[in-house]
């Protein structure tokens, strides 16, 4: 399998970290080979993840290319995937100028079936994992939309880029919005998982929040996380019944979403902790996410501490 060349960022390119930059070279320089890939790899690949999913020959597909790229970045010390088991050793010492790199390569690849959107998701820890979101120094999205966008976010904040193949082969990264904020009247909602399913009191706060805004929900946090950057207002996979811990994985989902939200004015919360401050026990945690606008989260916290 063979990795393109890592595309140079224009348009104003961002002085952020250096290796996690070219960590999201990395990302960038697949994103238009896993996109080309995608049609024949709709059908399950026969195995289970580490969290007892299915896994489709697409996920793996994106799995094997972001790890070669990634591990391939001076300066990645550790290479963790929702799709694998454990840790890959890329060299370097995690946490000694080396980072560990974490990534959810194929987000809502259920939607791979009905042609629907999917992400990639990566959380740059400047720590050995599994370790809390306040180690991340960086972290981005990739969107596969009708266009391919890359939120990134680092210290410095929040930007959204759009990522082209051009006639030469060569992969730009684009920036098309340098400071994205959260738009302060939110417009949008989406959770995941079924009604019944839900605890009352977030049934209770879902019934207020349907009254107000619009449902967008597309079954890929990074699609429906994508809307509420855009628009504003709140996405959830909340803790069920069943499952108190929800569904979403914490290292690969959870903490570079609430890194990229929070550092764009937003707030992330599993109901009554703010994401990036959960400790978790192993890399493959699930952890319930409520993240949006601040004052939409903090009244989601107030209704569930009210159970
Ligand atoms: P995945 O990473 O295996 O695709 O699972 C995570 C996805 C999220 O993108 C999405 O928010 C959620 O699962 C959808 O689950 P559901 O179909 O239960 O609503
Ligand atoms: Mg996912």
């Amino acid at each position: 399998m063979t990795v393109p060349d890592a595309p140079r960022a224009d348009g104003g390119a961002p002085d952020g970290d250096p290796t996690a930059e070219a960590v999201f070279d990395a990302v960038a320089a697949t994103a238009p080979e896993i996109r080309a890939a995608l049609p024949g790899r709709r059908v399950e690949s026969g195995t289970e993840n580490a969290s007892g999913e299915s896994v489709l020959a697409g996920d793996l597909y994106a799995d094997e290319l972001l790890g070669d790229a990634i591990t391939a970045v001076d300066g990645v010390g550790s290479f963790v995937s929702e799709e694998r088991e454990t840790a890959v050793d890329a060299g370097g010492a995690v946490g000694e100028g080396a980072y560990a790199v974490a990534i959810d390569p194929l987000d809502g690849s259920s939607n791979l079936r009905s042609n629907n959107a999917m992400g990639t998701v990566v959380g740059v820890y400047d720590a050995p994992l599994p370790a809390t979101g306040r180690d991340l120094v960086a972290a981005s999205y990739v969107l596969y939309g009708p266009i391919t966008t890359m939120v990134v976010a680092d210290e410095s904040g929040v930007r959204e880029e759009v990522v082209t193949r051009e006639d030469d082969g060569d992969v730009e990264r684009s920036v098309v919005e340098a400071d994205l904020r959260l738009p302060d009247d939110p417009l949008v909602y989406g959770f995941g998982g079924r009604v019944p399913d839900w605890p009352a009191a977030f049934t209770a706060f879902a019934r207020e929040v349907e009254d107000e805004l619009k449902l967008r929900y597309g079954g890929a946090m990074v699609g429906d996380v994508n809307q509420v950057l855009t628009y504003g207002g709140i996405f959830a996979y909340p803790a069920l019944v069943d499952a108190p811990r929800g569904k979403l994985r914490l290292s690969f989902e959870a903490n570079p979403i609430a890194y990229i939200v929070e550092r764009a004015g937003g707030a992330a919360t599993d109901g009554e902790t703010d994401i990036l401050d959960v400790e978790p026990d192993g890399v493959h945690d699930r952890v319930p996410l409520y993240v949006g606008n601040e004052a939409l989260v903090e009244r989601l916290e107030d209704a569930l501490a009210d159970e």
